[in-house]
C-alpha cells in the first residue's frame, strides 16, 4: 500500500483536552485515528507528545513525504515508520499515526482492523467495567472521595454482548444504591459515579451487585479495583484520607489481602507504588495463595513497557498486566508483550484511557492481539462505541 499524504491536527477528547488526530490519504479514501490520553499516568510511561500537541503535529506533517516513500503490506512494516520517528515525535502520536496506518491498510486488503494482526482471532475478551470511581479520576462530593481510581465489574458469561447488558445492569444498581443513600455525586472522567464514601463502603455496594447479579444469572461475577496507589504514596507512606490512615509497605499488603477476602475482590490493579517490583510479587504470592482466582494487576508499574514487562516477569510481580497501546505508541511492543504474556500466562487486559476519543481502534487491537479482558467502561460514547464494535465482531462469528 502506497500513502499519499499524512496529515495531523489537534482534536478534544472527552475530558475538553487537547490530543492528537492523524489522517492518512490512500486511494482507498481518507482514513483518521486519534489517541486518548492518561490522567493517573505512571511515571514511566513515554512522553505523551514531544513538546507539546502542535509541535507533533509539524514533525508528523514534515515526515509525509518520507512516509510515502514506504510501503506498508503488513503489520510488522510499521517497523519501517518507527524507525523514521524513533525519538522524534511522543507516544500518543505514534500510536494515532499507527492506528491510522492500519486502518487505510485493511481497507485497502478489504478486510477489518484485526484481522491485520491476527486473522485466527475468534475469542472475545471480557469487558471490565468502571461502576464507581474516586482517586484522581473523581471530584470530591462533600468534601471527600474514595481513595481508589476504579470500583469494576467483570461479568464474564459466555457472550459479550450478555457481559456489556450486565455491565449496563451493574451501574444501575449502583446508582440506585448511592442515591437511597444520598450519596451519589456527579459522573467522572470515565463515567462512572462519583461519591464521598469510602472504599470499603463502595466495596460493600459492589459486593451487593455482584451477588444480585450471580442470583439473576446463576454464573459467576468478579469484581475488581484499580487501586492506582502511586497517587497516594508519598515515598514510605500510603497515605489515606477516606477514612484516614498512613500504612507502610507490609501494612499496605495486609490491608489489601483483607480487603480481597472480605469483599471477594479477584482483579486487583495497582495495589502497590509504581516501582514496588517486589511488594507486588510477595502481595501477589499471598493473593493467589488465599484466593486462587486473584489476578494481580500491573498498570502503573509496567507502563505497556516490554523492558518493565520483563521484570516484572523475572521478579513474578504479577500475573496480568495492562496494556494502554498509547503509553508507548508502538504497537510492536505491544505485540512482544502479548506474546510474551501468553507464554507465562499472565492475562492481558486492553485498556482505554480515562479521556478518550471516538476512536474504535481499541477494540480492533483488543480483540486482534486476543486479550483476555478488555477495560473500556460502560457509559458515555466514547467508550460505548468500543464495545459496540466488540458487539459487532461477536456478530459476525
Ligand atoms: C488507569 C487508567 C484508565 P488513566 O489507571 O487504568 O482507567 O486511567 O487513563 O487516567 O491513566
Ligand atoms: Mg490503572
Amino acid at each position: 500500500m502506497k500513502i499519499k499524504e499524512v496529515s495531523a491536527r489537534s482534536i478534544f477528547n472527552s475530558r475538553r483536552e487537547k490530543t492528537i488526530q492523524v489522517s492518512i490519504r490512500t486511494e482507498q479514501g481518507l482514513f483518521t485515528a486519534s489517541s486518548p490520553s492518561g490522567k493517573s499516568k505512571g511515571r514511566h510511561e513515554k512522553p505523551a507528545f514531544l513538546g507539546d500537541v502542535e509541535q507533533d503535529i509539524n514533525t508528523i506533517r514534515n515526515f509525509s513525504s518520507k512516509i510515502s516513500e514506504m510501503n506498508f503490506e503488513k503489520f510488522s512494516d510499521l517497523s519501517k515508520l518507527e524507525n523514521l520517528t524513533r525519538g522524534k515525535i511522543g507516544a500518543n502520536s505514534l500510536f494515532a499515526l499507527e492506528v491510522g496506518i492500519l486502518k487505510a491498510l485493511a481497507s485497502e486488503k478489504g478486510v477489518a482492523l484485526w484481522q491485520l494482526i491476527n486473522p485466527k482471532a475468534r475469542k472475545m475478551p471480557f469487558p471490565i467495567g468502571n461502576c464507581i470511581g474516586g482517586g484522581l479520576h473523581s471530584k470530591e462530593m462533600k468534601g471527600k472521595k474514595p481513595d481508589f481510581q476504579e470500583f469494576l465489574i467483570i461479568p464474564k458469561t459466555d457472550k459479550f454482548f450478555n457481559n456489556v447488558f450486565l455491565m449496563k445492569k451493574a451501574l444501575n444498581i449502583c446508582s440506585e444504591e448511592l442515591r437511597v443513600r444520598k450519596v451519589k455525586g456527579s459522573l467522572n472522567d470515565e463515567n462512572a459515579f462519583s461519591t464521598c464514601l469510602s472504599n470499603e463502603e463502595v466495596l460493600g455496594i459492589m459486593m451487593r451487585v455482584k451477588e444480585e447479579l450471580e442470583g439473576q444469572i446463576g454464573e459467576r461475577i468478579d469484581i475488581g479495583i484499580d487501586m492506582a496507589s502511586s497517587s497516594f504514596y508519598t515515598g514510605f507512606l500510603y497515605r489515606y484520607k477516606n477514612r484516614r490512615k498512613r500504612l507502610k509497605k507490609r501494612e499496605q499488603i495486609n490491608y489489601v489481602l483483607d480487603l480481597t477476602d472480605k469483599y471477594n475482590i479477584d482483579y486487583i490493579e495497582d495495589p502497590l507504588e509504581e516501582n514496588d517490583f517486589t511488594g507486588f510479587a510477595s502481595l501477589k504470592r499471598k493473593a493467589v495463595r488465599a484466593r486462587p482466582t486473584s489476578i494481580i494487576v500491573g498498570d502503573d508499574l509496567t507502563v505497556s513497557n516490554l523492558q518493565r514487562f520483563k521484570k516484572a516477569l523475572k521478579m513474578k510481580s504479577i500475573n496480568a498486566v495492562i496494556l494502554k497501546p498509547n503509553q508507548t505508541g508502538s504497537l510492536l511492543e505491544i505485540a512482544e508483550i502479548v506474546k510474551l504474556a501468553k507464554k507465562y500466562a499472565i492475562k492481558t487486559i486492553l485498556s482505554h484511557r480515562s479521556g478518550e476519543t471516538s476512536d474504535t481502534a481499541l477494540a480492533e487491537l483488543a480483540f486482534g492481539f486476543q486479550t483476555d479482558y478488555i477495560k473500556t467502561g460502560i457509559m458515555g460514547k466514547e467508550r460505548e462505541i468500543k464495545l459496540k464494535r466488540l458487539i459487532e465482531i461477536e456478530k459476525e462469528f
